[in-house]
């Protein structure tokens, strides 16, 4: 039998970004110097099968420090924690690195020093996201107020409106986040914040490449995970940007194919947490039923990378 052609749009950059690299060499590298079990508090990033190929090498997930023995090192995940998580570790005398992806902690210090200037901090974010509890957690309480839409600015109540400054989450909609802050400058002029706002560049590209798609193909597949933000993003501007049909796929098994029955074009893209292996799977199982014509939609190139904490680049 004949497959149907099919044009197979795939976004560049997609996949892992340089902070998702960096804190899945942590854990690996710590598992060479010190040994199994190496704690991990949170997933490392927000992939199953990233986490169970590191539990496999003998990495333990947990979700708090109470769970972890002193006698063990613990690793934070590349989503930042609350100041009180490293300060207990120490309390404990435990031996802790921080996987925190540099661009997180780059937030952590803007908020310590609008803080230390005097200012309250507003922060987009998504509510109870691990991100978001890090980043408000490197402030007292009261200090950081959270907004997740453009619907929750006039609620705010504000210590004194001439003394603001915001900060973001990472992994926000870059088009949703413009909306807040343009809300935010509209009720508080005085406010201060980051030149554009603090997604960072894996964010930006990843949705910058699903866009320059979505307007052309009849439907998309996101590889990444449900609990993973920047993934979801990608499903939406998909959605957003013209596309009918935008599905989230932890892996090829979720591909819902009667919803691609009849669809000549198909754009592929990863969540920054999302490995490769994942996209080819996605890719291996539309080759199967279609005859598969790629076209790559690169619209930036990447090049960051960030280098291991000292602790880990020095023999044991
Ligand atoms: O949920 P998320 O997008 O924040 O995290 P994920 O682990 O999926 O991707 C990496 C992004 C991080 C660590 C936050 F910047
Ligand atoms: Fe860092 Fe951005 Fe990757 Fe998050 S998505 S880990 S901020 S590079």
């Amino acid at each position: 039998m004949t497959k149907p052609p099919l044009t197979l749009h795939l976004a560049a950059p997609r996949g892992f970004c340089a902070g998702v690299d960096r804190a899945i060499k942590i854990v690996e590298m710590a598992l060479k110097k010190w040994g199994a079990p190496v704690y991990v508090r949170h997933e490392i990033v927000h992939n199953k099968f990233v986490v169970d190929a590191l539990r496999d090498q003998g990495a333990v997930f947990v979700e708090e420090l109470d769970d972890c023995p002193d006698d063990r090192p613990v690793i934070f995940s590349a989503h930042g924690v609350p100041k009180t998580v490293p300060a207990e570790a120490a309390r404990r005398e435990m031996i802790y690195v921080d996987a925190t992806c540099p661009l997180v902690s780059k937030v952590h210090i803007e908020a310590e020093r609008h803080h230390e200037a005097g200012l309250q901090i507003i922060m987009i974010g998504h509510a109870g996201h691990p991100e978001t509890v890090g980043t408000m957690g490197q402030l007292p309480q009261g200090e950081v107020l959270l907004v997740e839409t453009e619907a929750d600015v006039p609620g705010l109540q504000v210590r004194d409106e001439t003394r603001l400054a915001f900060v973001t989450q990472t992994t926000l909609s870059v088009d949703d986040t413009k909306g807040i802050v343009a809300a935010l400058q509209a009720r508080f002029p005085a406010i201060i914040g980051p030149h554009k706002e603090d997604i960072c560049y894996a964010t930006t590209n990843r949705q910058e490449a699903v866009k320059a798609m979505a307007g052309k193909i009849d439907a998309m597949l996101v590889v990444g995970a449900p609990n993973s933000s920047n993934s979801r993003r990608l499903v939406e501007v998909a959605a957003k940007n013209g596309c009918g049909y935008a599905q989230l796929v932890q892996r090829a098994d979720d591909i819902d194919w009667r919803a691609l029955e009849g669809i000549r074009s198909i754009g592929i893209t990863a969540g920054a947490s999302a490995p490769e292996v994942l996209v080819s799977e996605v890719i291996d199982a539309l080759k199967a039923r279609f005859d598969v014509t790629v076209e790559v939609v690169e619209t930036a190139q990447e090049n960051v990378e960030f280098k291991v904490p000292r602790v880990l680049r020095v023999p044991a």
